[in-house]
């Protein structure tokens, strides 16, 4: 039995948020939920939903405690804009540990207009650094837990393995003796969503050299997949399933365009490489960072907190296998490396003992238990990607080339 903690799962109520929430519950774990709900507002806006139907959060709760029995509470505070209310609950509940999920994370969304662009940053920059403010205000040492991305390192295929956070440099010292120093891997985002996870970094390595908080820091590749143990025990608990051209990710869109008929959308020729893991593997390695916090003083932990790497095309036609689904080569509405290699070190959740579920166990049954069984609720309308990482690739503007088709 693992010892018994005082968490605060900030971003609660979202994708990966809930069911850790509920895994650390069942871990026997005191957890409370701090979520302002602004992805459910957003998607009320865009017109979009989970094509599963999620429960309110009141509903969520009631059914994990009938369940189970135990009890997860939940707060409604805004961490980016009402600093006095995180703070307050900081202090009454003195977390040991404080796992933020609470950002605005979608790439597209965070590309679409001007609006989007500083609300990403300024909810995601304000609600770290008010949660590590707070902390230290209140002289707490709690350690704490941040979902970083793998793609603030950017793809451009520069033939290294990429390390877990830190690049050794070796620089000629004055006395031209060669000195080695562990830097941050230089940042290279593709969106101001990723800038703003690079932009948390800095944060993390000011607070844990200034104030020796302890940090960890998980360089997250794209989850997939949807249900965990825990959210599989009752149709209340059931974890969201994004597909809309703003928030769904790449396998989850195609697993469900599959199931609607609908060609699978490959942006450009499919040759973009990058990081995966299974939800019911994000919430196991979150779990696992919780149980081995670094020590006082020590640099921020960074962990790759992914299992296998494919290429977009790859994917598709896995998927395109297993459904007899057709493959479409659609314009990038993205400005990404068009094919790019990736080798990503993933050493330390190996060696704590994680044992991922790879794509081709978990690929049909996803296919038929989610997007099968819900593909009725899919709002077609939503599934294009429209926002554009600039004005030229919209629809409508003219180019070099001529008008784009709207
Ligand atoms: P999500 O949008 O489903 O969940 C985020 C939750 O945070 C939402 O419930 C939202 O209401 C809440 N939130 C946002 N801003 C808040 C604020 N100011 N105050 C309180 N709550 C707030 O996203 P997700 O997919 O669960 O991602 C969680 C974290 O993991 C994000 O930080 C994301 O960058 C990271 N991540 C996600 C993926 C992925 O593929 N989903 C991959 C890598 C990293
Ligand atoms: N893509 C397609 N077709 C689609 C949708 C996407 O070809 O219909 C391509 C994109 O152009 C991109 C790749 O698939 O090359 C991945 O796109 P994505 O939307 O699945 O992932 P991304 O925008 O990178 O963002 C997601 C999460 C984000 C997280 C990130 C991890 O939304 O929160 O940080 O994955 S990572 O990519 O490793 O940085």
């Amino acid at each position: 039995m693992t010892q018994e903690k005082n968490i605060i799962v900030v971003g609660g109520d979202g994708f990966c948020g809930w069911p850790t929430a509920l895994y650390l519950s069942r871990q026997g774990h005191n957890v409370t939920i701090v979520d302002n709900l602004s992805r459910r507002e957003i998607d009320a806006k865009l017109g979009a939903d989970s094509l599963t139907p999620i429960a309110s959060v009141d509903d969520r709760l009631a059914a994990w405690h009938a369940h189970t029995g135990r009890t997860i509470a939940f707060k409604n505070i805004d961490v980016a804009r009402d600093f006095e209310a995180i703070s307050g609950l900081l202090g009454t509940f003195k977390p040991d540990t404080i796992i933020h999920f609470g950002e605005q994370r979608a790439a597209p969304y965070s590309m679409k207009g001007i609006g989007e662009k500083r609300y990403t940053v300024d909810n995601n920059i304000s609600g770290t650094h008010n949660l590590l403010a707070a902390v230290v205000e209140l002289g707490l040492d709690p350690h704490f837990v941040h979902l970083g991305t793998m793609g603030v390192y950017g793809y451009d295929d520069d033939g290294l393995e990429i390390p877990e956070g830190y690049l050794p440099v070796y620089v000629p010292g004055d006395d031209k003796q060669i000195m080695k120093r562990d830097i941050l891997y230089p940042t290279n985002p593709g969106s101001v969503y990723h800038m703003t996870k690079s932009m948390d970094q800095l944060l993390f390595q000011f607070y844990a050299k200034n104030d020796q908080l302890r940090i960890t820091d998980l360089h997250q590749g794209i989850v997939w997949g949807t249900q965990t143990e825990e959210t599989r025990l009752n149709e209340r608990l059931i974890n969201r399933f994004d597909y809309d051209g703003d928030y769904g990710t790449v396998l989850n869109r195609f697993l469900m365009q599959a199931v609607v008929g609908h060609p699978l959308t490959v942006h450009g020729t499919g040759g973009q490489t990058r990081a995966f893991i299974h939800i019911q593997d994000t919430v196991k390695c979150l779990a696992l960072a919780v149980e081995n916090p670094p020590a006082k003083g020590a640099k921020v932990a960074i962990l790759n907190q992914m299992t296998e790497t494919h290429t977009v095309r790859e994917l598709a036609q896995l998927v395109a296998e297993v459904s007899g689904a057709t493959v479409a080569n659609v314009d990038n509405p993205r400005n990404e490396a068009a094919e790019n290699d990736l080798r990503v070190s993933n050493r330390t959740f190996l060696s704590l003992g994680l044992k991922p579920i790879t794509l081709a166990e978990g690929l049909i049954e996803e296919t038929q238990q989610i997007a099968a069984k819900y593909a009725d609720r899919c709002i077609r309308s939503m599934i294009p990607c429209v926002s554009t990482w600039t004005d030229k690739q919209r629809p409508g503007v003219i180019t070099p080339k001529g008008r784009r088709a709207a």
